[in-house]
């Protein structure tokens, strides 16, 4: 059979006024560029998964959103989901599946609405796909009828034995990052997140030779990667993190990757990380204030207990030569219309290299969004084209919707016009200055 793999990439937001700041601001755009064009990790291990004797492709839906034809040529498509694009998701496979080809879905959106995700697709995939696709591909040689496929009917994926991704489908395409997993999941409970801890109750992380093998497979196909990895949370694990570290310095790459702000406590990992390629670190403070953080990780309040000394830990980070990507929640229960200025003002104390604000998203299946249903709070209900990120579908309780959307545009204009940016990029380059110098 002909397979076909169908990324749908870019970015999503709804909010016209949004949409121009967009354009016009350049912290904003420069990092919407590099973000827009990552190939999808998920396809590529499927791809890999994908049982023997089958001719693959993978495709990237064009910007305008129009289907390659080469997918009209597949006996099936496998198509992955997050919640903004699932609409044209659906009318993707609604096409593809009119012109007699099978549509098989699985990612994060499905995994949560797999009946939905039914009245558009062959097969839906529910949790993480490695065990369950082969099962895909059988049921579509066999022309077998419509139906859910559930990860927990299948063997556990073992983290261990994972293929390399195939990254060799992607051919020339001009990406300018390339993704590369070394853990999936989070040991954090936060009330909001919508990433892999959807997928995987537990956090697993990889054994490093593993990660040096994808890095390998992908080094063969492109020279000199620059490296996201697409983790929720690579270094909960400070002696398996030195550990990677120490394996991926010979490659002498650059890469960013998503944790949590404990790496902070460990200064030898800190030491490791840059000699290891990292440039980046996106960490997930959400609130410089523990009032607003108390309750957000349900596991051990992990979020506020981190408050006290966030300044200082993101400084230990950045003086060992690693910028952070600070990462901030607007909107969250208790958070109050002055909260722009503050997180304003420790982008700039810190100052942070980058900062991401972001509104608070109920994204469905997330105890988030339970709590916003039951308390009848949710104002945009199954409009999932507006979980971006930056379009409000809720009511706050401590600001109307109006004040955080348009603080939300205030912080843009606040932390990405050309000037802020510059500022915030200075104060650290001068604090390695003073560094170097004493
Ligand atoms: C890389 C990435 C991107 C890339 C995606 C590239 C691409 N074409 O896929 C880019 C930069 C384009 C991107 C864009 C956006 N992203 Co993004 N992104 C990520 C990130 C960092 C990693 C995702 C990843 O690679 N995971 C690893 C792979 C292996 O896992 P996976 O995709 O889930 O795949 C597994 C299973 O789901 C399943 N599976 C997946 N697809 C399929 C299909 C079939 C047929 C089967 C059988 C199984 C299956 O099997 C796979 C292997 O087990 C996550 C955050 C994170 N740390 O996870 C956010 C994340 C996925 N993004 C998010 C968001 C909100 C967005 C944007 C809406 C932001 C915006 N405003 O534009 C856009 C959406 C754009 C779009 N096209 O949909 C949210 C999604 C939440 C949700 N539930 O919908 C996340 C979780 C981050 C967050 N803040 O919460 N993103």
């Amino acid at each position: 059979m002909k397979i076909g793999f169908l990324a749908m990439s870019g970015v999503r937001a709804c909010d016209p006024e949004l949409l121009r700041l967009g354009l016009t601001l350049p912290g904003f755009v420069q990092r919407s560029q590099v973000i827009a064009s990552l190939p999808s990790l998920g396809l590529l291990y499927l791809a890999a998964a994908t049982p023997p004797g089958h001719e693959l492709e993978y495709f990237e839906a064009e910007s305008d959103r129009s289907v390659p034809d080469g997918a009209f040529a597949c006996d099936l498509v496998a198509i992955s989901s997050f919640s903004a694009q699932i609409k044209e998701a659906y009318a993707v496979a609604d096409r593809l599946r009119a012109a007699g080809v099978r549509v098989a879905m699985g990612g994060l959106h499905v995994s949560v609405l797999p009946e939905e995700a039914a009245r558009h697709a062959d097969y839906v995939v529910v949790g993480e796909g490695e065990n369950v696709w082969p099962e895909a591909v059988r049921l579509t040689e066999r022309a077998a009828p419509p139906c859910i496929l559930r990860a927990a009917d299948f063997p556990p994926v073992d983290i261990a034995s994972l293929p390399a991704p195939r990254y060799d489908l992607l051919g020339d395409r001009p990406y300018n990052r390339f993704t590369v997993q070394t853990s999936r999941g989070c040991p954090w409970r936060c009330s909001f997140c919508a990433s892999t801890v959807m997928l995987t109750g537990n956090y697993r992380q990889r054994p490093v030779a593993g990660v040096v093998r994808d890095i390998e497979a992908l080094m063969a196909v492109r020279e000199r990667p620059f490296l996201e990895f697409a983790d929720d949370n690579t270094f909960v694990n400070k002696r398996w993190g030195r550990e990677l570290c120490r394996a991926i310095a010979p490659y002498r790459l650059k890469w960013f990757t998503e944790t949590d702000l404990s790496v902070a406590d460990d200064p030898a990992l800190l030491r490791e990380l840059r000699p290891a390629g990292c440039r980046q670190l996106l960490i997930g403070l959400e609130s410089p204030r523990a009032s607003v953080l108390h309750g957000v990780e349900a596991r051990s309040d992990f979020k506020a207990r981190r408050a006290t000394g966030m300044l200082d830990a993101v400084r230990r980070i950045q003086d060992h030569g690693v910028t952070v990507n600070g990462c901030f929640v607007l909107g969250l229960d208790h958070d109050t219309a002055d909260c722009f200025e503050r997180i304003r003002d420790f982008a700039f104390e810190a100052p942070l290299y980058e900062v991401q604000v972001t509104a608070l998203t109920p994204f469905p299946g997330t105890p988030m969004y339970r709590q916003l249903e039951e308390q009848g709070r949710l104002t945009h209900a199954g409009a999932w084209e507006r979980c971006t990120l930056f379009d409000i579908n809720f009511r706050p309780d401590s600001m109307t919707a109006d004040e955080l959307r348009e603080g939300l545009h205030w912080m843009m204009e606040e932390l990405y016009s050309a000037p802020a940016v510059e500022a915030r990029r200075r104060g650290v380059l001068s604090r390695w200055r003073k560094q170097c110098a004493a």
